[in-house]
């Protein structure tokens, strides 16, 4: 995301609810006969995990007063995400992607009526290793890690600026084109969070020869806490108005860093925990992560996914708006052997550690060396058109109730 960096042409689209079940039923029960006032359509399923590759029938019925009398007529179904789970007119669906998917919602059509079936793609074969050592998939909001321990983070149970022993700031201009001015007084802890908060800014700010018409923040752990490997969990809930670009990410600890010996992105390696702007004024979750290219300085190679809101929004039964208006967890699984990025209790990517720079490139490994991590809201650029200042939206308010890092004993 960073850097001006073309934003990578595919969007893996994915799932993963079936990994918090230890033995991976294909089906979930689904409850006892519910009393139905009105005629309905109901599937015979109302949730179904399904390891990838495999097919189900769906089977449509009516039910409710006069049901028995009426015929059900043609049904036709539609899948919310055909590269999740496909459907066939007969109401056999099967499961396409592997490793991730963003629960797909299957709907059958018939009598004016509708009723929906949501799959989930499990597959238990990929990174079971990992789930099996840290034991996280059995239950998502357990803040016990076993043989981990926490070894750093923030609270925000305090009032003021953000921890000086703990974050620095970002000042000015920094990247991308961005249309913020960062200053540290857009950065500011109380009710238990860090808030970050854009604002339009009147006279305008300087940096250079730059103008900016917006403020906000950006806080980073650089020289005052560099991670190497364990588990970050960040609880935030972010905006999402068009213009706004909040992140999550770290980058390699050795990047512009007269401390630790100068080295330049991508080849510090990037890692997007949390990232949300719109394409094509589509709001977009991205987990990604980049290295260095094989050639270029400055060319990156990216291991990207990114996701429709909606749909995010969608595997908790919600629109766009009441997500966003709510906490969420995102957690960085990071081992010596494999990488992966949570929201929630679902899986949005993972990377082998072990990726390689070029050959001869410092450094060789780049998700083998400490990170600093940062935490931003920026504004245009890849976040898109922002409001006009008379709008109620302002301010941007990216608000972060904790970060935790724990690593193994
Ligand atoms: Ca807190």
């Amino acid at each position: 995301m960073k850097f001006n960096r073309t934003i990578p042409g595919f969007c893996f689209l994915i799932l993963v609810f079936g990994f918090i079940t230890c033995d991976f039923d294909e089906e979930q029960d689904d409850d006892a006969e519910p009393i139905y006032s009105v005629l309905t359509l109901v599937l015979n399923h109302s949730a179904v995990n399904l390891r990838f590759g495999k097919s189900e029938t769906l089977i449509p019925e009516l039910k409710g007063p006069g049901s028995e009398n009426i015929n059900l007529g043609s049904v036709s179904w539609a899948t919310s995400n055909s590269a999740v789970v496909q459907v066939n007119q007969d109401g056999i669906i099967t499961a396409r992607d592997r490793y991730y998917a963003i629960p797909a919602v299957i709907t059958a059509s018939a009598n004016g009526l509708t009723g929906t079936c949501i799959v989930n793609v499990v597959d238990p074969g990929v990174n079971a290793n990992v789930g099996a050592s840290l034991n996280i998939y059995d239950d998502f909001y357990s803040e016990k890690y076993p043989g981990y321990s926490l070894v750093w983070g923030d609270e925000f149970e305090y009032s003021g600026k953000p921890d000086i022993s703990k974050w620095d700031y970002e000042r000015g201009y920094v990247r991308n084109n961005e249309l913020q001015y960062y200053r540290e007084e857009n950065a500011n802890v109380s009710g238990g969070r860090l808030v970050i908060h854009g604002e339009p800014v009147s006279p305008q700010l300087r940096d250079g020869s730059r103008y900016f018409n917006y403020a906000s923040a950006s806080i980073h752990t650089k020289n005052k806490y560099h991670i190497h490997f364990g588990i970050i969990e960040i609880r935030a809930r972010i905006p999402i108005t068009s213009g706004c670009w909040p992140a999550a990410w770290t980058l390699g600890a050795r990047y512009q860093n007269q401390v630790l010996g100068s080295l330049e992105w991508p080849a510090v390696g990037e890692v997007d925990i949390m990232e949300m702007y719109r394409s094509n004024n589509v709001p977009n979750m991205h987990a990604n992560w980049c290295w260095r290219a094989p050639s270029g300085t400055w060319n990156p190679t990216w291991n990207a996914a990114a996701f429709p809101l909606s749909s995010i929004a969608l595997w908790h039964g919600e629109n766009m708006d009441q997500w966003a208006q709510k906490f969420h967890v995102w957690r960085y699984v990071w081992t010596e052997d494999w990488i992966e990025i949570w929201l929630d209790n679902v899986k949005l990517n993972d990377q082998d550690a072990m990726q390689s720079n070029p050959s001869g490139v410092t450094p060789a490994r780049p998700f083998q060396e400490p990170h600093f991590f940062i935490m931003n809201l920026a504004m245009g650029s890849n976040g898109g058109t922002l409001p006009g200042n008379t709008d109620s939206v302002w301010p941007l308010l990216y608000e972060v109730d904790y970060v935790r890092v724990y690593q193994k004993n």
